[in-house]
């Protein structure tokens, strides 16, 4: 699995006040824990505390700060094609860039993927277009095979694209997290080599009680339906050990009686 580290966002009280206090060691210090927790990457995300017209600048001191301690990938989690192209920029000066994200609608691939092909970068591509989220398997799937037609138009490769289906709150439709299940397995069948596919697992707690419970429950049922990255918490240890012992138990990685010890260490 590919992790993908969430905790660098300016939702999070802690990052959004060394976002305003220009705090670089908070920063620095959660993007090392992440690390230590097991992720292979890390997301970066301003959030919106900080007013539209200074989120790249925000963004840019972000990456920066981040890049000080790591060369892992970043992935610089924006709507906006100018704010992206500032942390991509910033970001491809120590290590790998992954565009998070664009959505479906036609021009809008177009530009982003161009940028991905520029910086050799990965790009997260989400289930959206004019018309939303897409709501069902078939849906998600159709925006799934334009965007990875639009990739083969840019000249961007299928390793460098994750499709994401868009996991919502439980809380607000039991169904969707169904859908989405069955939208990986779909996603698998699109290309071969399959895509990689995406989810922002924490999305699916908001709001929710048992918060850990239910990432970690899906977390298994959708590494067995074909997910292979996701952007979680990699300070939860729990969900970290759980999303180990799933790979173990579709035989991706070898078992031993220390295999969460191996993984970590591999
Ligand atoms: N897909 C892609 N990118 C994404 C998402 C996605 N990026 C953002 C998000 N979704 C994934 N990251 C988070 C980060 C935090 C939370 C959820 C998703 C979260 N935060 C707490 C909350 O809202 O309750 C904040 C708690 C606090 O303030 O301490 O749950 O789907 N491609």
């Amino acid at each position: 699995m590919y992790v993908i580290g969430e905790r660098i966002n300016g939702m999070f009280n802690v990052i959004g006040d060394a976002l305003a206090a220009k705090d670089k060691k908070a920063v620095q210090e959660m993007a090392e824990k992440q690390i230590v927790g097991g992720a292979d990457a890390l997301d970066i995300n301003v959030g919106t505390r900080v007013p539209k017209a200074e989120r790249a600048a925000a963004m840019k001191w972000l990456v920066d700060t981040t890049r000080e301690v790591t060369h892992k990938p970043l992935s610089i989690d924006n709507p906006s094609l100018e704010t992206v192209r500032v942390g991509v920029e910033a970001a491809v000066k120590g290590g790998k860039a992954i565009i998070n994200s664009t959505t479906g609608q036609q021009e809008k691939l177009a530009a982003f993927m161009k940028l991905a092909r520029e910086f050799e970068a990965g790009i997260i591509c989400l289930s959206i277009d004019e018309n939303g989220v897409a709501a069902t398997a078939e849906g998600k799937a159709e925006i799934g095979m334009r965007s990875l037609a639009a990739a083969m138009e840019a000249g961007v490769s299928v390793e460098n694209v994750y499709l994401d289906p868009i996991i919502l709150p439980v809380n607000c439709d039991q169904k969707a997290p169904g859908i989405v299940l069955e939208t990986i397995r779909q996603f698998k069948l699109l290309s071969d080599p399959a895509p990689h596919i995406v989810i922002g697992l924490s999305n699916l707690s908001q709001g929710a009680s048992e918060r850990e419970l239910i990432n970690r429950a899906f977390l298994t049922m959708a590494v067995g339906a074909g997910l292979d990255a996701a952007i979680v918490d990699s300070l939860d240890t729990e969900l970290m050990d759980s999303m180990i012992a799933a790979e173990m138990l579709l035989n991706r990685t070898i078992y031993s009686d220390s295999f969460l010890k191996a993984y970590r260490q591999r």
